[in-house]
């Protein structure tokens, strides 16, 4: 029975839940459900009815990395070749997504929550990058967005060392954005996903892409983009509407166009 791999909900209104559902392995992550998760993802991504995604998994594992029983029999080619590699599949996506994290956060996995545009986390949520220890390295941005995230003083001591940030720690290097505690931090994140998907939708679409390419481009390329981009607003009947809202003191009616 593979397609219970993930769970996929509409927890509120605009917004795509999906959760991996591998509990008995801790949401290891392995081709199949990688698969699953990122068609589902897509999925959403592509419909008009959904403004913000939410990725999770359980309160005791969001994923403790890739599956390691999987990849003990892969070879480097094969690793090249399969789409189990393409992780970035994640990063693809244009509407906001909203890393909900409870437990182990652990190679694959911290790199799939690093890869959504925030991070809310439970109180209970432990980030690492602990793939040293079985003979690899980070694979999927570990060593450029977690260093890029916490600085690299911190980001040698987990790669290198195997340090575990707790969600309190992560929340202090700016890893992730809110933490609450474990009977609360699905349902904040989910109110803060319906909060974005309730924006005109263009105009949050640009704006994540823009704040994207911060980390990408040099400041007068990114200050480029952003202007290209704030124009592009203009074009919106968004814009129309937001602007006449306001003069005519009442709440706008977003068209997501
Ligand atoms: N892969 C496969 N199975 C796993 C994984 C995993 N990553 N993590 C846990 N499991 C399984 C265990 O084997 C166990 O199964 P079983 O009950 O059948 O023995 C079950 O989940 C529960 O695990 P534990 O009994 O170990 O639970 P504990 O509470 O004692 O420990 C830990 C929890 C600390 C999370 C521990 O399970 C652990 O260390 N897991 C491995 C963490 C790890 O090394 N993660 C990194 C993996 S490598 C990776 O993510 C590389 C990504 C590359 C992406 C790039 C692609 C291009």
């Amino acid at each position: 029975m593979t397609d219970s791999l993930i769970l996929v909900e509409n927890p509120a209104p605009g917004v795509g839940l999906v959760r991996f559902n591998r509990p008995q392995a801790l949401n290891a992550l392995n081709a199949e459900l990688l698969r699953q998760a990122f068609e589902a993802l897509e999925a959403f991504d592509a419909g008009d009815a959904i403004g913000c995604l939410v990725l999770t998994g359980s309160d005791k594992a969001f994923a403790a990395g890739a599956d390691i029983a999987q990849m003990a029999g892969q070879n480097a080619v094969e690793m090249l070749n399969d789409d189990f590699t393409d992780w970035s599949r994640l990063s693809r996506l244009q509407k906001p997504v909203i890393a909900a994290v409870s437990g182990w956060a652990l190679g694959g996995g911290c790199e799939l929550a690093m890869m959504c545009d925030l991070i809310v986390a439970s109180e209970t949520a432990k980030f690492g990058q602990p793939e040293i220890g079985i003979g690899i390295m980070p694979g999927a941005g570990g060593t450029q967005r977690l260093t890029r995230a916490v600085g690299k003083a911190l980001a040698m001591e987990v790669m290198l060392a195997d340090r575990k940030l707790t969600a309190a720690e992560a929340a202090q290097f700016g890893l992730v954005n809110r933490v609450y505690p474990l009977d609360s931090y699905l349902a904040e994140a989910v109110a803060l996903a319906a909060r974005i998907a309730g924006q005109p939708r263009i105009s949050a679409r640009l704006t994540k892409d823009a704040i994207n390419k911060a980390e990408e481009l040099a400041l007068s390329e990114g200050l480029a983009y952003e202007k290209r981009s704030f124009y592009l607003t203009f074009a919106t009947e968004d814009k129309a509407e937001g602007m006449a809202a306001f003069l005519e003191k009442r709440p706008p009616l977003w068209k997501g166009r």
